[in-house]
């Protein structure tokens, strides 16, 4: 260890560190922005720009390390005018719409220039020319509100290995976005959302179709259902501050009553139905000689991903539509015939941690008859605007139920399917009492849990050996996928997953901000932690004892993958 001074506070540090590192360790708070722990590092916007004794020019304390004697003043007046300045620069080339932004109040540039004292319009004149791109069907893109932190890009590489965003043109023409600043529906953009989730301005967003939805619920001709997925009840309650990883779903079910939707449902029922669809396929798959490894096809990002980059694998997809779908599917279907229901009269709106999923409901394979199977996708974070927008006080709300009357029943195996391992978990959970006709007690799967890179167990079922792998974020995918191609793979099932950590981190969630990320605040840990929580809560923790599915074979779907069955709750893909 060495020693130092900042702020004429003598510390100790371990050699090699960055002078930001220790100083947060010793609760000395230099403000950033582009810097992102295990992102970005590099210096570049120099907002945490110190003085060192004996350095003639002010140095990045993310970048600059910390030497034996060396003495830090990170809030001299030269270093909070440069800082100040900087800010002001960044804000001249920024489009200050701050009113209309979908970032106002949580904006990490509005937070700075709070922060810094940032009083002025200090540089005014010409500005670059912006590129304002809505053609994909998730992600908005505004170079208008970019302030080239480079965040963005260093989280597409990072966790899909893609680099679909880069640094293009020089100087003042510097932007952030597609090659030759192409449109992201025009590359090979898999919509994940992580770039949005990362950036600390309004220059990436989800696109919004929350006035879709207040239209729907203003229209007296139209039967609006509502369903949330698994992951939301995770995060929703950070939209209203409270702590990251608290549980609402019983508030969040009250809210969207008082929204005015006629039926709430939980997108862990359509979870259950897919256990029961894709386990039958896998079962089926092993026994017959079908093709091998099969993989998850729940995650929309994945979908995508696959279909651009490995067209030749889609063979191993299970051909499963994602729970949600399958769940707006069996809307217009089983529930407008019992409830003698024009399916055509019926909205169905998801609630979804996840940008993806708003092109997935656009795919022509997930429509019948021209009828959309879901209508409108909403993120997390739309959600909370929803609830805001409507005057509701979620914070004081009392927790409701679901709807029971039909798809308002899940197992712990539904719940799970929001954090990585999750779907693995719960598929093991009905695959393994199937195969081996047993009701097992011993159901939890610890090896396929958690936050680390890629996970893999291997089961004795029967007679059986099943070698399972679970990866979320196409780096962590891509090995595996390689394997496949080359013949060599051992696995039989795998899990794959858009997102870091699964859907608890999907790019619709809420935002969780640099200081937090730098902290090292386990985030994703918390989300699923709920999750977990919620399933040991569960009477039912195995989807094939969910009854309402149970009775929905018995009367509609006959068996898993029956007829019925195939034509509206599996897909095909796009080669
Ligand atoms: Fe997910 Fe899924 S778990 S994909 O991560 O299979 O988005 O939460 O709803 O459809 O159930 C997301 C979450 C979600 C689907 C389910
Ligand atoms: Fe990259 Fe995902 Fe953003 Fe597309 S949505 S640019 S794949 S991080």
């Amino acid at each position: 260890k060495i020693k130092l001074t900042i702020n004429n506070r003598q510390v100790e540090a371990y050699e090699g560190k960055t002078i930001l590192e220790v100083a947060r360790e010793n609760g000395i708070h230099i403000p950033t922005l582009c810097y992102l722990k295990d992102y970005t590092g590099t210096g570049a916007c120099r907002v945490c720009q110190v003085e060192v004794e004996g350095v003639r020019n002010l140095c990045a304390a993310c970048v600059y390390p910390v030497r034996e004697g060396m003495v830090v003043k990170t809030n001299s007046m030269r270093a909070l005018d440069a800082r100040r300045r900087v800010v002001e620069l960044i804000v001249s080339n920024h489009s200050k719409d701050c009113l209309s932004c979908i970032r106002n109040t949580n904006c990490e540039l509005q937070r700075l220039c709070q922060e810094l004292g940032v009083r002025e319009d200090a540089f005014q004149g010409a500005k670059t020319t912006p590129t304002f791109d809505e053609v994909s069907p998730g992600v908005v893109r505004n170079t208008a509100k970019c302030i080239l932190c480079g965040r963005c890009v260093a989280a597409c590489k990072k966790h899909q290995g893609l680099g679909i965003l880069g640094f293009m043109e020089r100087g003042f023409k510097t932007k952030v976005g597609p090659v030759f600043d192409r449109s992201l529906n025009d590359v090979n953009c898999m919509q994940c959302g992580q770039c949005i989730n990362v950036c600390p301005v309004g220059a990436l967003q989800e696109k919004e179709e929350i006035h879709n939805v207040i239209e729907a619920l203003n229209n007296p001709a139209k039967h609006v259902v509502v369903q949330t997925a698994p992951a939301v009840r995770a995060s929703l309650g950070e939209e209203f501050g409270m702590p990251i990883g608290t549980r609402v779903t019983g508030k969040m079910v009250a809210a969207l009553k008082l929204l005015g939707f006629d039926k709430v449902y939980d997108t862990n029922f359509g979870a259950d139905l897919t256990i029961m669809e894709e386990g039958y396929e896998f079962i089926n798959r092993l026994q017959n000689g079908g093709v091998l490894p099969m993989i998850t096809s729940c995650s929309p990002g994945w979908i995508n991903y696959c279909e651009k980059e490995y067209p030749d694998l889609l063979d191993h997809l299970s051909s499963c539509k994602s729970p949600h779908m399958m769940l707006g599917a069996m809307i217009k279907s089983y529930y407008a015939k019992q409830h003698q229901l024009d399916p055509k009269n019926i909205y169905v709106v998801s609630i979804m941690p996840c940008v993806a999923k708003k092109g997935e409901k656009e795919r022509s394979q997930m429509m019948k008859d021209e009828m959309k199977d879901v209508d409108a996708v909403l993120t997390t974070r739309e959600l909370g605007k929803l609830i805001k927008m409507f005057g509701v006080n979620f914070i004081d709300l009392k927790d409701e139920e679901f709807d029971q009357d039909m798809f308002g029943e899940y197992t712990g195996a539904g719940v799970i399917f929001g954090a990585s391992g999750g779907v693995m978990e719960a598929a093991l959970r009905t695959v393994v009492d199937v195969l081996t006709n047993q009701d097992l007690d011993n159901i939890e799967y610890h090896s396929v849990r958690g936050q680390r890179g890629l996970k893999e167990a291997s089961l004795q079922v029967g007679d059986l050996k099943v070698n399972v792998a679970v990866a979320h974020s196409m780096t962590i995918a891509k090995p595996l996928l390689e394997e496949i191609k080359a013949g060599t793979s051992k696995y039989h099932f795998i899990e794959i997953m858009g997102c870091p950590g699964g859907c608890i981190n999907g790019g619709g969630q809420s935002y969780v901000n640099a200081l937090i990320r730098n902290s090292g605040f386990d985030f994703k840990g918390a989300r699923a932690k709920a999750l977990y929580d919620e399933d040991r809560a569960m009477p039912a923790r195995k989807s094939h004892k969910n009854t309402q599915i149970q009775k929905l074979y018995d009367e509609f779907l006959e068996h898993p993958n029956s007829h019925i069955a195939h034509e509206l709750l599996h897909t095909t893909y796009d080669k």
